[in-house]
């Protein structure tokens, strides 16, 4: 019997060279995201990377497994069609914060209440990267950018408060400068079943530099916090005083094909051709 070598870190890495510029944020998650997806042994065929449009949603290409980048703020209903049409694959979505809260805020409450078996990174700079610096939904009150010269008006929404108000069953936040915190949190929201958010705290070195200021970060998971406490969970998101990390909020609930698969017990195998042999 022919013996299979493990799959390396190296092995999840695509030919192209990332575009980011030198010490972005988006670097540790990339290298995060490798180490987790060796520690797994996910097979480079059977995982798929969808993104939006900005710097972070340029991952796919700097993956050596299936991409997708689709159109901006897309990344969530894109991940969850290919999972539903191919329930056997990984499915990530990837992107930033204005892909996600922004132009794409409308898919995240639907994602987190339907449970679909994905797994979602945001990697959160509070800045549109890609088109030089304008002001994002989680952008602080008071930023100067681009578009908020004098200042942004505006309080930051906060992701981990939004995912976890929708229903998300998996909830958490990491940091793209704690690589070891992050390919955890990677590993455990794939091996969650249901839909996975993770917030990335990952600064853009160019428009938003935030490394300095994200020094008090607490680990939650150290601080024996039970990730099915909710109410808990809430109260660790709105801290303001410090950046809490690890996760938040982690519940079993039937996924969105685990239900569907209940509703229709004559056709147990829940695929695309259920529906398309419905409508010829
Ligand atoms: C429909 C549409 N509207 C606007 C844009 C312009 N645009 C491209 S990326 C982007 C925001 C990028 O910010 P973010 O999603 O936070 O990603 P980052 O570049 O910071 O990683 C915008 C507004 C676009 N490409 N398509
Ligand atoms: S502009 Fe910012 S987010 Fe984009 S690659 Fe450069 S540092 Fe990263």
């Amino acid at each position: 019997m022919a013996v299979v070598a493990p799959l390396t870190v190296k092995d999840y890495k695509s030919s192209v060279k990332p575009t980011w510029c030198p010490g972005c944020g988006d670097f540790g998650v990339l290298a995060a995201t490798y180490k987790a997806l060796a520690q797994m042994q996910l097979s480079l065929h059977e995982t798929v990377f969808v993104s939006g449009i900005g710097c972070s949603s340029r991952f796919p290409y700097f993956m050596s497994t299936y991409g997708l980048h689709g159109l901006h703020g897309r990344s969530l209903p894109l991940a969850q069609g290919v999972k539903l049409a191919h329930p056997e694959l990984t499915v990530f979505a990837v992107g930033g914060d204005g892909d996600m809260f922004s132009i794409g805020a409308g898919h995240l409450p639907h994602a987190c209440a339907r449970n679909v078996d994905i797994t979602t990174i945001c990697m959160d700079n509070s800045i549109y990267g890609l088109t030089k610096g304008q002001t994002s939904p989680t952008s602080l009150r008071g930023q100067k950018t681009k578009s908020t010269p004098y200042g942004a008006i505006l309080e930051p929404m906060n992701p981990v408060m939004l995912a976890l108000t929708y229903g998300a069953s998996f909830v958490a936040r990491a940091y793209s400068a704690k690589p070891q915190q992050l390919t955890q949190i990677i590993v455990e929201a794939v091996k969650h079943k249901g839909f996975a958010f993770v917030e990335v705290l990952s600064p853009c070195v160019e428009f938003n530099n935030t490394f300095n200021q994200l020094d008090a970060v607490v680990d939650i998971m150290d601080e024996n916090h039970d990730p099915t406490d909710i109410e808990r969970a809430m109260h660790l998101a709105l801290t303001e005083a410090k950046t809490n990390l690890g996760i938040f909020y982690k519940v079993e609930r039937p996924s969105y094909e685990q239900e569907f698969a209940t509703l229709a017990p004559e056709k147990s195998e829940f695929n695309l051709d259920t529906f398309l042999n419905k409508y010829e």
